[in-house]
């Protein structure tokens, strides 16, 4: 609950996960901060969250940045992207900022309407002369097809690379996100399953690629300023590895939570005429961050019009990502016809979740949408 807020029934209820660690825990690891005074460049804490991160996700390097936007700026300019970009549209607006801040030039294609991913064939009807690469999302945590992309990608010449963001420790089989790309980034927000309040890494298998990258997050050069490159700081703190490492002590437990308030979502929702919850039940691994149910015309009321009856109730549902990149100034310059994508700007609804939301949370939520219009 946020601090200012009251208890009871008519609290807001936000789609943000803050999945909070024992407060002794992130104490201890700053008590280790303040004893080093060693807050930032590098130190002991982010050395050990990257190892601990490597590990995990069966990567050889993960590499710890300020948020997961500006991983995405940093690892395109350093693996020497210049030109265009397949992208979705359906996507977070950070996806496509940061590829313009690397200089890239968006070219959307359209999404699966089952997945709401990319797939082989609506980038192959995107691919234009000049795709330098192709960026597909994980979308609410749910893996792209990879193969399918990956033979498309080797065949035009075009790098693959994921902006894995939503998809921290979600796998099919023996493909974990984060080694499915030339490079994947993840975000860290306060609002991901894996949360150090800001942060983010990319991770590679790739080892000029991790040389190039680490060099281009540190704005100089050790103690000579004889150059001065093209360089930004793009460094993860201590505070925010302490986080991460903390965060990640917990990943378990909170996935395990995430995993029961999905069902309890689903079981209530998937016998709605009218609302299709979006389940990752065909062999996904998820971390189940993201519960997303898309308002049909079989249901008595839009789903601008659902959000807003859930809102003036308290529940502070969001409809990602109207109205959709290409329908955003200045992408919308040019005219794209993204039909899957229209749909889905005009049906998909997120649903609050998170260590803050209980199963009566999830009941009184439930209750709101079956009893709407
Ligand atoms: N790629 C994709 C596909 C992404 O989804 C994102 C970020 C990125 C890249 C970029 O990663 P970062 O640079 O952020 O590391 C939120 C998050 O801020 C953002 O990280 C996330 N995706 C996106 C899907 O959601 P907003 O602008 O919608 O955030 P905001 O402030 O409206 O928060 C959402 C809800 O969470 C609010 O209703 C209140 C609640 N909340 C939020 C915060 C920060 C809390 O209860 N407590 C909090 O501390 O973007």
């Amino acid at each position: 609950m946020k601090p200012s807020e009251p208890a009871g029934d008519e609290r807001p209820l936000y789609v943000g996960q803050l999945n909070t660690p024992e407060w002794s825990e992130i104490r201890a690891e700053f008590d280790g901060i303040f004893d080093r005074r060693f807050y930032t460049n590098h130190g002991p804490l982010v050395a050990a969250f990257e190892r601990e991160l490597a590990e995990r996700l069966g990567v050889r390097h993960a590499i710890g940045m300020t948020n997961g936007t500006v991983a995405l700026m940093v690892a395109a300019k350093a693996a020497g992207l210049a030109g265009k970009v397949v992208v979705p549209a359906f996507t977070f607006p950070a996806t496509v900022q940061a590829m313009t801040f690397a200089g890239l030039t968006p070219v959307f294609c359209d999404v699966d309407p089952e997945t709401h991913n990319i797939d082989a064939a609506t980038v192959e009807a995107a691919m234009e002369a000049g795709v330098a690469a192709i960026a597909g999302v994980h979308l609410w945590g749910r893996l792209c097809p990879v193969d399918e992309l990956r033979k498309l990608a080797d065949r035009e010449g075009a790098m693959l690379l994921f902006d894995a963001a939503h998809a921290f420790d979600c796998s099919v089989g023996d493909r974990v996100a984060g080694g499915l790309g030339v490079f994947e980034i993840f975000s860290f927000h306060a609002t991901k399953v894996l949360n150090c309040a800001e942060g983010g890494c990319v991770t590679t298998n790739d080892d000029a690629l991790a040389d190039a990258i680490r060099t281009a997050r540190n704005f100089h050069e050790q103690q000579t300023f004889t150059s001065v490159p093209l360089r930004i700081n793009a460094k993860m703190s201590e505070a925010q590895a302490a986080m991460g490492l903390v965060s990640l002590r917990n990943i378990d437990r909170w996935k395990a939570a995430n995993g029961n308030r999905y069902g309890r979502y689903r079981d209530r929702l998937s016998t709605i005429d009218g609302i299709r919850f979006i389940d990752h039940a065909d062999g996904m691994e998820s971390n189940h961050q993201y519960v997303v149910i898309e308002v049909d015309s079989g249901f008595p009321i839009d789903r601008t019009e659902l959000m807003r009856h859930l809102q003036d109730h308290g529940v502070i549902a969001r409809r990602y990502f109207y109205p959709g990149m290409h329908k955003a100034t200045p992408y919308n310059a040019t005219s794209w016809s993204l039909p899957v994508t229209d749909g889905l700007c005009e049906r998909v609804l997120q649903l609050p979740s998170g260590d803050m939301i209980s199963d009566e949370d999830i009941d009184r939520v439930c209750a709101l949408i079956e009893s709407a219009g």
